[in-house]
């Protein structure tokens, strides 16, 4: 996006007038979207395997990767698995709290404001 607008203002636009327009120049802010971190958060009950899968399936890692991430939320207590804007991060949670839900496993995942 061009954050450079520049402005024409004649102070009295009619043809016979010759140009007399006032060139200003404004230098908008481009905004960014808010970004969300999406959490996973340890617990003594769901399957190692279980969360490795997870985050394959929602969180579209490798094998390798998912392993290695569910060793370190495993270890620390919680790890940030992705960081997406409020709506992506939203259905993230979701669709992991739903997951874990249904196969009984108290697997907590959250977000929170970057
Ligand atoms: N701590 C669990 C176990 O030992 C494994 C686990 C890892 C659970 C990550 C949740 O987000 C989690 N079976």
């Amino acid at each position: 996006m061009n954050p450079f607008e520049i402005h024409m203002m004649a102070a009295d636009d009619t043809p016979e007038d010759g140009d007399t327009g006032v060139l200003t120049e404004t230098k908008s802010k481009t905004q960014r979207p808010p970004l969300y971190k999406v959490m996973l958060l340890n617990d003594d009950y769901t399957p190692m395997e279980f969360v490795v899968h997870v985050l394959e399936r929602f969180f579209g890692m490798s094998h390798t990767q998912a392993f290695e991430l569910m060793l370190t939320v495993h270890k620390k207590g919680l790890a940030v698995v992705g960081v997406f804007s409020f709506e992506v991060a939203e259905t993230k949670v979701a669709q992991v709290m739903d997951f874990a839900r249904r196969h009984q496993h108290p697997l907590q995942c959250t977000m929170e404001k970057e």
